[in-house]
């Protein structure tokens, strides 16, 4: 059922513009990520739970992948960091006496920012078809035995296991991940779409393709040490915060460093470290040496100039390629040398808005370089060229032989905490063929070998009738994926969705027919099984694997961990079934050791799992293209690619806008109302647009406008009341933050390859709201 989506609860009309702020952290950060922490938790869990964060022996920060150094800092959290370990560690619960006073209907009528403060779950709920006498429908308490036999009945009544979908978030444990796409593979589907479909699946898709491996191949080490950094469409003032230390870290070893944005994001200009006396004392660490206020997916643009010029040079005057290493190790290099050389320069100067002097500027720090990093995250993923502009930014980094080398590679700065092992761990609807065959020599079954659906696939089933059971573990489905007023109506067509959630969200009150939630433990809380205290492991963003345990007692005692809702679903749902994988479910319950040995048999590289990640220690994957230059692509070498040139064209009258993240958020969680670096307070509904495209429009600042988003299928997707506010972002280009705009991003309007939305560019025309 579709609902309007709710604007009531921000009230926006105390939204105020202050001057954008140009330096990043320093004390303020600190300030105000302990208010929020102390309102949640209070004082004295606030310390002791903050001093646990990033530790050795403590639990790891549920907020962003970045990793964490060897040596660790007494408080290795930042601001963002503390406020999503507030927003789990919170005091506050959401009990069944909450859903016996709030009906499902006035529920949703509230937002995210006001669902998630309500607190904790505690209890599994089940919400029925009508009820009998006909009044309101609300969340009933279930037990788990009831909510489990549900679930495990509507799995093993489907007429086709591709009736059912399992949505992943990136929270999630290895140890977890692991058992769930058992679950679902036992069932007989690889309908295993996950948050990465949204968010870095155009890295992987260009990395595997021309690299051999769908993650990064650089190391904390080589951020340290690398000569050139470019970080491009990421805000890690906000998003990765700890990054900012790391950066601060290679600018002293002597880094360049260069930010490619449309907007000129706090943190990336000039940091102040809260973890140095020196940082907050001298106003910080200038960090951009080189600031590239570039067009909305112009960056495949920049880095063909890039090419381009460093091919020049050496036509001229060699010396800047590194011959040995294309030969050797490459293939296509001719093809992309062709393919660059007839780009014209006004082309490549029109695409990113930069002049071309400026564009051979960058080229010159590139061709300078003794060791070259790209960074990069949503900035560069979320656009319809986004696996095109990732392997432009490859063929750069191969012209110089900057794979495998220290100080140098590619970066893909990932987002949720343990996304990149949820994948490691066989979370993917499209996986490949020796891992199945692992998987079936290990669990003595054969597991399905059709490809499952993604996202988009998946909202497309639902909406089509295909789908009659939805699962989710964790996230916000409804709120995170595109076409918002799509999504409701589909998920409306499913018979039963499961949520297993720690906190409340829209995707527990935008449900099927039926709908189950299971209240489930997060990183900061303790988790005693059968087999003692447990711990569970996490990868981050750069490959490397180490354990967590909370310490908090759980919000209820009536909470399981994921592990324990996944291991009973098998044992429930493979009873008496042919062709199930085969394994003691409750013993692997009890102690998730038992998983880890699993694991150590299938997933290359945890050979020894336990002992390596025991005490603290942390395991590193195998990195073929880092630790020697071996890639594993059908040629075996790495590949230049030749791309024609795209870029977004923004028809006269409208803008092209970019959904992004504000400075106090997670994803769908909001935690407070601020946008501290950009100068925007106490409200949401805004969007940043250029003042001469103000002028140009017919606005002034402070106009409340719809958004109208054009696209070519005709539907009209409106998202109402937003305030123009006028900000430094190139003409035709604009910025409002996500979830609220997307109800704006049609479902169809994907990346070539990836499949991923197109959150970063999104056609709008402003329509003015009568007063
Ligand atoms: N506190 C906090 N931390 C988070 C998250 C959070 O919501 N809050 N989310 C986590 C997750 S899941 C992820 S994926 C990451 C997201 O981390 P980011 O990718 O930093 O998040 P976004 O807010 O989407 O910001 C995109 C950035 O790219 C820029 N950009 C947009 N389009 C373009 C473009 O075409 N070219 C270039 N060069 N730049 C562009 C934007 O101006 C912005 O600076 O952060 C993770 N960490
Ligand atoms: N327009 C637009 N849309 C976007 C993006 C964008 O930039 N613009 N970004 C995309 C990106 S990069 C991503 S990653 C997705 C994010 O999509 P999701 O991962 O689906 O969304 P989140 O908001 O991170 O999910 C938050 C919820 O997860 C649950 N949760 C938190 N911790 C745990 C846990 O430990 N276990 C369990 N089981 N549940 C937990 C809580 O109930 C919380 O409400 O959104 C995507 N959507
Ligand atoms: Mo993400």
């Amino acid at each position: 059922m579709a609902t309007k989506p709710p604007k009531a609860d921000i009230d926006e009309s105390a939204v105020h513009v202050t001057g954008r702020k140009k330096v990043a952290v320093g004390v303020p950060a600190v300030l105000h990520a302990l208010k929020i922490s102390n309102d949640q938790m209070g004082v004295k869990r606030s310390v002791e739970t903050l001093l646990r964060v990033n530790q050795k022996d403590g639990f790891d920060c549920p907020g962003c992948a970045w990793p964490e150094e060897e040596k660790r800092h007494i408080a290795e959290f930042c601001e963002n960091g503390a406020k999503a370990v507030a927003e789990e560690a919170t005091v506050r619960r959401v009990t069944p006496e909450f859903f016996a006073e709030h009906s499902i209907d006035e529920l949703r009528g509230h937002d995210d920012w006001w669902l998630g403060q309500q607190g904790r779950l505690t209890q599994p709920m089940m919400l029925d078809g009508a009820d009998a006498d006909g009044g309101a429908r609300h969340y009933r308490p279930i037990s788990w035995d009831a909510a489990l036999k549900q679930i495990a009945t509507a799995l093993r009544e489907l007429d086709d296991p591709d009736e059912a979908i399992f949505y992943t978030s990136g929270r999630t444990s290895n140890e977890a991940a692991f058992l769930y796409q058992l679950l679902v593979r036992g069932l007989g589907t690889n309908n295993l779409p996950d948050c990465s479909n949204m968010c870095h699946e155009s890295s992987g898709s260009a990395l595997v393709e021309t690299l051999g491996i769908g993650k990064g191949t650089v190391s904390i080490e080589d951020i340290h040490n690398a000569d050139l950094l470019i970080v491009a469409g990421q805000n890690p003032g906000t998003n990765h915060p700890r990054m900012l230390s790391a950066l601060e870290k290679a600018k002293r070893n002597g880094a360049t460093i260069v930010a490619v944005n449309p907007l000129p994001e706090a943190g990336l200009m000039r940091f102040e470290n809260p973890q140095t006396p020196r940082g907050v004392a001298f106003g910080g660490t200038k960090l951009a040496d080189e600031f590239v206020q570039i067009r909305l997916g112009g960056d495949q643009a920049l880095f063909q100039a890039i090419g381009k010029h460093l091919l020049e040079v050496d036509d001229r005057e060699g010396g800047v390629l590194d011959r040995d290493f294309i030969d050797e190790y490459t293939t296509g290099f001719g093809s992309y040398a062709a393919a660059v050389a007839a780009v014209p320069w006004r082309e490549l100067v029109a695409a990113t808005g930069v002049p071309e002097k400026a564009l051979r500027r960058v080229a010159e720090r590139v061709r300078t370089s003794k060791s070259t990093i790209v960074c990069w995250a949503m900035g560069l993923t979320q656009h319809k060229h986004s696996v095109a502009t990732l392997r432009d930014v490859v063929n750069v980094l191969l012209l110089q032989g900057n794979i495998g080398r220290p100080g140098a590679g590619v970066c893909p700065v990932r987002g949720h905490s343990n996304v990149q092992g949820d994948r490691t761990m066989g979370i993917y609807e499209k996986p490949a063929e020796h891992f199945l065959q692992w998987l079936d020599d290990e669990f003595a079954f054969h597991a399905p070998r059709k490809h499952g659906y993604d996202t988009v696939e998946a909202i497309r089933a639902m909406r089509d009738g295909k789908a009659r059971v939805f699962m989710a573990m964790g996230g916000n489905f409804v709120s995170a994926t595109p076409d918002t007023t799509v999504v409701e109506a589909a998920l409306g067509n499913v018979d039963l969705t499961v949520q297993v959630s720690t906190k409340l969200n829209r995707s527990h009150v935008v449900t099927g027919r039926r709908a189950i939630i299971l209240p489930t433990l997060g990183r900061t809380d303790r988790d005693v099984r059968g087999g003692g205290e447990q711990r569970v492991t996490v990868e981050d963003s750069m490959s490397a694997v180490h354990a967590s345990r909370g310490r908090l007692v759980p919000p209820s005692e009536d909470m399981l961990s994921e592990v324990a809702i996944v291991a009973r679903l098998c044992a429930m749902v493979f009873e008496g079934r042919d062709n199930v994988p085969r394994a003691d479910w409750s013993a692997l319950e009890h102690d998730y050791t038992g998983i880890r040995d699993h694991i150590s048999r299938v997933v290359p590289g945890f050979d020894d799992f336990e002992a390596k990640i025991a005490k603290g220690r942390t395991l590193y994957l195998p990195n073929a293209p880092r630790d020697d230059r071996h890639f594993a692509t059908d040629s075996g070498r790495a590949v230049f690619t030749a791309n024609p040139l795209e870029y977004p064209f923004i028809p006269d009258g409208r803008l092209l806008l970019q959904t992004l993240r504000s400075h106090d958020q997670y994803n769908t969680t909001i935690y407070g109302k601020d946008d501290r670096y950009r100068g925007i307070h106490g409200g949401r509904r805004v969007i940043l647009v250029n003042a001469k495209d103000i002028q140009k429009l017919g606005f002034v600042e402070g106009d409340i406008v719809d958004l109208v988003s054009e696209w070519r299928d005709g539907v009209e997707r409106r998202a109402e009341e937003f305030r123009i506010v006028a900000y430094s972002t190139p003409r035709g280009n604009a910025a409002a933050y996500y979830p609220e705009t997307n109800v704006l991003v049609p479902l169809d309007s994907t990346a070539d390859v990836s499949g991923t939305p197109t959150s970063k560019s999104v056609i709008v025309r402003l329509e003015r709201r009568a007063a």
